[in-house]
């Protein structure tokens, strides 16, 4: 089953979305999404300059040959760029396969291992009140885990935390936003937001908080261990990565579940994480991580160390890789939790699916393939536009992580 053709769409109905299209000989077409937010023409440019001209001929049922292929054939091995891209052909190659088998692509990846999908939301507020009252209208629609982050006060903006509505996005047009940070402030607050959220909501409802990578070892313990008696969910990125073993020092003081992992794009960048179990949760993402072969491979490692999945779902993940990633949960055994941010009716527009919300589970819906598919046209009356994510500084104007 040839490959007669393959191309890469970039569109921008609300924000930037980078997508492959792969199409066979006998007129059978998958979607993959390559979106990297911030750097998306980098990555769009490596799949048409140097992938998308490798593709025509090839047999689009050899998915692992490919996948090798591209992996070891550049080799020059891992980064984000270069994984987006693998990672956006290895999707769409499996949605084909699963469209000729016409099954959902969950059936091929071992069907079902439960009925549904536990999502988490975003809620935020610019105080501790207004995050309850975030936190109540998530509650309200359904679902079973909520995310929450507040404004830090005293600092002018902070990661994580919407203009209104359910939409939250950072990334903004022309120039970085900048955001200010302390420490103090941050570990101070965040205690005291659960504290009440848990009085709020009792102890049934999962909660989580995202420190998006702003803390040192030591920090991130004194916050675990504060967060302790709120009994999260889990703490996600308390440090940032790079250093898989100062996890060690976060581990030995406290029992907050830790997850990490969004901005990984291989199984080496938590090896140690998952093999000293020093987190509970690995965030790695079907878009950003090589595709569902290579995620396959970090959840099974995960599997024996008892680390479960919690794949990064922001609205920067394409529908396409929203899709993908609800096949690859609904099939896993060590499967936690998906996060769920929703698209702007825009974005879902040029990108209709047949995957559900209900009663906070998803569903990948039956349709053969991924189940999501774009609309050419619409997309193209939306051109791209260059955007940045925010940058972060501590008071007195050092760069800090954001
Ligand atoms: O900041 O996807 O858990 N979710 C997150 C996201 C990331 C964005 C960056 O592009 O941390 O909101
Ligand atoms: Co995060």
């Amino acid at each position: 089953m040839k490959i007669v053709e393959a191309k890469v769409i970039v569109c921008c109905p609300g924000r930037n979305f980078v997508t492959v299209k792969i199409t066979t000989e006998d007129g059978v077409s998958g979607l993959g999404d390559a979106t990297l937010n911030g750097r998306e023409l980098a990555v769009a440019s490596y799949l048409s300059e140097h992938i998308l001209p490798l593709l025509k001929g090839r047999d689009a049922r050899r998915i692992e040959d490919t996948w090798q292929y591209l992996y070891k054939g550049a080799y020059w091995r891992r980064g984000p760029v270069t994984m987006s891209a693998i990672a956006a052909v290895d999707t769409a190659l499996w949605d084909i396969k699963a469209k000729t088998a016409n099954v959902p692509l969950y059936q091929l990846l071992g069907g079902a291992s439960r009925d549904a999908v536990l999502v988490y939301g975003h809620a935020s507020g610019s105080d501790i009140e207004e995050t309850v009252k975030a936190v109540a209208t998530y509650v309200q629609l359904g679902y079973k885990a909520i995310r929450a982050q507040s404004s830090i006060p005293g600092l002018n903006n902070t990661y994580g935390v919407g203009h209104g509505g359910m939409h939250y996005e950072p990334a903004e047009k022309d120039a970085p936003p900048e955001n200010q940070w302390f420490t103090e402030h941050y570990l101070n607050f965040v205690p005291q937001l659960f504290a009440r959220l848990r009085k709020e909501f009792g102890p049934d409802l999962q909660l989580l908080h995202d420190v998006h990578h702003r803390l040192t070892p030591i920090e991130a313990a004194r916050l675990g261990k504060e967060l302790e008696p709120s009994h999260l969910f889990w703490l996600e990125d308390p440090v940032p990565a790079e250093l898989q073993e100062s996890f060690r020092i976060i581990r030995q003081h406290t029992t907050t579940p830790l997850a990490v992992g969004e901005v990984f794009n291989s199984i080496y960048d938590c090896q140690t994480l998952i093999q000293e179990q020093l987190i509970d949760y690995i965030r790695a993402s079907v878009v950003h991580a090589g595709g569902i072969t290579h995620l396959r491979k970090i959840a099974t490692l995960a599997e024996i160390y008892h680390v479960r999945t919690g794949s990064h779902g922001a609205t920067d993940l394409s529908p396409v890789c929203m899709a993908a990633a609800l096949h690859f949960d609904l099939s896993i055994h060590n499967f936690g939790i998906q996060e769920y941010m929703r698209h702007t009716a825009e974005t879902d527009a040029v990108f209709p699916h047949s995957y559900t919300f209900e009663n906070g589970h998803m569903h990948p819906g039956e349709a053969p393939g991924l189940g999501v598919e774009i609309d050419e046209s619409l997309a193209a009356r939306y051109p791209y536009q260059r955007a940045y994510l925010p940058i972060n500084r501590k008071l007195d104007g050092t760069l800090h992580s954001w």
